[in-house]
């Protein structure tokens, strides 16, 4: 299948045509449409559908809202003929959850997996200066074999519907852009960039894969556009004078460009917009450019009304100003990697990003909360031989494709593996060990990774925390755990907890990267009672008078930046309620409380200098 991990840019040798807009859509719930031939023939009964979105919200009725299975997009597409000599790629920036991409009834490309890119070589298949067909059959099904992890629900009539073993909506269907892409046979096809600082200078490694041999240069321009370094060669160090570096909220940002050149001829030409900075974990803290950082911010999700999870840039936007706005500094990708877009709009407003991959669900659970607070039993989905074999295959594979899209992000500092995996049990061990070590292996920059830690697997049971370079834990004493009248209890098994975490410990940074209450905004109380806004203002006093009292912790993500959509429940209205702000990004009385904090913390902070 052809490289998609680099971000699509217009330059002199390589042009995007946006395939946005309304496309055709069918479910197709006897999984007929292959031998139909929908794929040449077209869709035999279509209805417009916007892309990008998740078909989900559309809907009036709930058999199509829920819709689990096949369902197909098409639409057709202009080839201009001035791009016969050059490769015509698909780009689908996500397909949820596998897509196969045919065009003019010629099948080209498959994938798996709903959150990362990829894109299919049209050119075998395709009529120049024509009209031609492009379809896309996809699926939404979840197993214990895919990630994320989920099961199917079978109702008394026989429709199927997500059982997932997550606590969001399994929204569904081109949720992010489509782009054509002509670019050079011979071309760039990987970057890969590793700063480390020399006093005031930048030193920056550079690896360059292209398809062909001729000369390669590399240069680098400064936030003015000057050159600040250049260089010929696939492989080298750039020395930036004076460098003006990526730092947290205060982000400088250079422009790569890679060139591949014959002569005077250029045969391609690409660009990347990227910060200089380091990141590591040193002792008890998580330096950025060699200075300790507190990190604020949240676990969010992509999810709004109407849209589900389809990529909106003024949802996008108002996240990040509602960021800003609190005094933020970073945030987790929970629970799958989010658009390039918003990793570009981090890098811009200098965020910390910890880059998750999609493994959620690694816990044999339909919601994932009602026992991922339960005490640990002595089995779990780890000690089944498919989860071994098949889901580890399909984990790997979600690490590479994150790891080669979002390498070169300087928002991007750290990666986190897995969200909230059963690790009770010693049989997570090899399976864990394969996944960190593959990121190591892959990222140049060797970032370092962590997984959010579960209440299930508190400290002492939890077997893998001898992987993480820094632990993130996510702990929801006084909610699931103790809430209501015995928050006092809940304060205390939490101080308990951290001084074990203490002993067993004592060289790792610690981060929360999970707390919160379900409120409902405007439900008051006196005293506070659990789901009014006072309550939740409680919780978070208690939590944050917690982690002030151990200069280990070195950062607070709260869950969630907003409320948002779940599959129903009795534990969920109309969605999880653990947001900062509502659905429609409104505040409730705890983002005020959040600001008047955070306003305060500075970004980079010695926690351990302040409590010497
Ligand atoms: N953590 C006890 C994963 C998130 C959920 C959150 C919750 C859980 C808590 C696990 O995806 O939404 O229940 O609010």
């Amino acid at each position: 299948m052809p490289f998609a991990s680099q971000y699509p840019r217009i330059t002199r040798t390589r042009r995007t045509e946006d395939l946005c807009g309304t496309w055709d859509f069918q479910f197709d719930p006897k999984a007929e449409g292959v031998e139909a031939g929908w794929a040449k023939n077209g869709l035999p009964d279509p209805i417009d559908m916007p892309v990008p979105a998740s078909f989900n919200d559309v809907f009036t009725d709930k058999w199509s809202r829920e819709y689990y299975g096949d369902f197909w997009y098409a639409r057709r597409v202009f080839v201009p003929g001035e791009w016969r000599d050059r490769n015509v790629d698909l780009r689908f920036d996500s397909a949820t959850h596998r897509a196969t991409v045919y065009v003019n009834g010629v099948e080209l490309a498959s994938h798996e997996g709903g959150f990362t890119p990829f894109a299919a070589r049209m050119n075998d298949a395709v009529r120049w200066d024509d009209w031609n067909y492009v379809a896309v059959r996809m699926n939404n099904v979840l197993t214990e074999q895919t990630i994320p992890l989920g099961g199917t629900a079978t109702m008394r009539d026989g429709t199927k519907i997500a059982a997932p073993y997550f606590d969001f909506f399994n929204y569904s269907g081109l949720q992010r852009k489509v782009r054509m892409l002509a670019t050079p046979t011979e071309r760039v096809e990987d970057v890969s960039l590793v700063t480390s600082l020399d006093g005031a200078d930048a030193l920056v490694d550079f690896r360059v894969e292209t398809s062909g041999s001729h000369q390669v240069e590399v240069s680098l321009c400064d936030p003015d556009g000057s050159v600040a370094a250049s260089a010929i060669g696939k492989a080298g160090q750039l020395r930036v004078r004076d460098a003006r570096l990526w730092n947290l909220r205060a982000p400088e940002l250079y422009t790569v460009w890679v060139r591949v050149t014959d002569g005077e001829r250029l045969v391609d030409e690409w660009y990347d917009v990227v910060g200089l900075r380091t990141v590591e974990v040193r002792g008890r803290q998580i330096l950025v450019n060699g200075k300790p950082v507190y990190l604020k911010g949240f676990g969010r999700h992509e999810d709004s009304p109407i849209h589900g999870r389809g990529f909106d840039p003024v949802v996008n936007k108002r996240d990040f100003e509602l960021l800003k706005w609190m005094g933020a500094n970073s945030f987790r990708t929970s629970h799958y990697p989010y658009a390039e877009e918003q990793l570009y709009e981090a890098d811009r407003e200098g965020f910390f990003v910890i880059d998750e991959v999609a493994a959620v669900g690694l816990l044999r659970s339909t919601k994932n909360f009602a026992d991922a607070v339960a005490g640990a039993t002595g089995e779990t989905i780890f000690d089944d031989p498919r989860i071994q074999t098949e889901t580890l295959a399909a984990h790997l594979q979600a690490v590479r494709e994150l790891v080669a899209r979002d390498k070169n992000h300087a928002c991007v500092c750290a990666w986190s593996l897995f969200n909230e995996p059963d690790f009770s049990s010693q049989a997570a061990v090899p399976y864990a060990e394969k996944v960190f070590s593959l990121c190591r292996e892959l990222d140049p920059q060797r970032r370092p990774r962590s997984y959010t830690n579960v209440t299930r697997c508190r400290a002492g049971i939890d077997k893998c925390t001898h992987l993480a370079d820094f632990m993130m834990l996510n702990r929801y004493d006084g909610w699931y755990v103790c809430g209501g009248p015995r928050i006092e209890d809940a304060r205390q098994i939490l101080i308990d907890e951290m001084h074990k975490w203490e002993e067993l410990e004592p060289d790792k940074p610690f981060m929360f990267t999970e707390y919160g209450t379900d409120t409902m905004a405007g439900v008051h109380k006196l005293p506070s009672v659990m789901w009014s806004e006072e309550y939740q203002l409680e919780f978070f006093r208690v939590q944050h008078e917690v982690f002030d009292m151990f200069d280990w912790v070195v950062g607070e993500q709260p869950w969630n930046l907003c409320d948002f959509q779940t599959t129903e429940g009795i534990m969920r209205v109309d969605g999880n309620k653990k947001g900062a702000f509502t659905r429609d990004r409104q505040p409730k009385a705890v983002a005020f409380l959040l600001r008047d904090r955070w306003t305060q913390i500075p970004d980079y902070r010695d926690k351990q200098a302040e409590q010497r």
